[in-house]
């Protein structure tokens, strides 16, 4: 009794590398839609300013590429006839925001053309302009490129008109 495994060992082992191979793949995809979406950035920690133009119903430029670590300022304007946002997040964050969106234009205080006095939209990530309006935005980046993120609008349809942009996060 004192060599030789009980039989079910290798397949207890085999079970415990499965366990840990979830965790990590938990891990993960915790990082991608978690907070480590990048900050708010400094405005001493600025590297580069990045201008951005939102029209009806798209950006310029329509794509970013960013290295990780790095502080952008963005100053975004608004040139179109509609309400837009500047929001940079991972796609399911996008998605939640979407309803979050859908639910202050239902109550009335988002319309095409802007946001009322009551209509709460305070987050950190994001910019929500109305027509001719601008705005300044600086975040700094996640300090590796395992995240996808994208900068989009948010506003009711808008999303689906093709209104985001990929951000190419860089390693650095
Ligand atoms: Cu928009």
């Amino acid at each position: 009794m004192t060599h030789g495994r009980p039989p079910r060992t290798g397949a207890a082992r085999g079970f415990a590398v499965v366990a840990l191979a979830l965790a990590l793949v938990a891990a993960t995809s915790a990082r991608a839609h978690g907070p480590e979406i990048g900050a708010p950035g400094e405005p001493a920690a600025v590297d580069r300013t990045v201008e951005i133009v939102m029209r009806d119903t798209r950006y310029e430029p329509a794509r970013l590429t960013v290295t990780a670590g790095e502080t952008v300022r963005f100053e975004v304007v608004n040139r179109g006839e509609l309400v837009h946002e500047f929001n940079i997040a991972a796609p399911a964050m996008h998605a939640e925001h979407q309803a979050e969106m859908q639910a202050l234009m239902r109550d009335g205080h988002l319309t095409a053309t802007g946001l009322d006095a009551h209509g709460e939209h305070d987050h950190p990530n994001s910019l929500l302009l109305a027509p001719g309006a601008g705005g300044e935005l600086i975040w700094t980046f996640p300090d590796h490129a395992d995240v996808e993120l994208e900068f989009a609008c948010n506003v009711p349809g808008h999303y689906e008109a093709g209104m985001v942009g990929a951000v190419h996060l860089r390693g650095s």
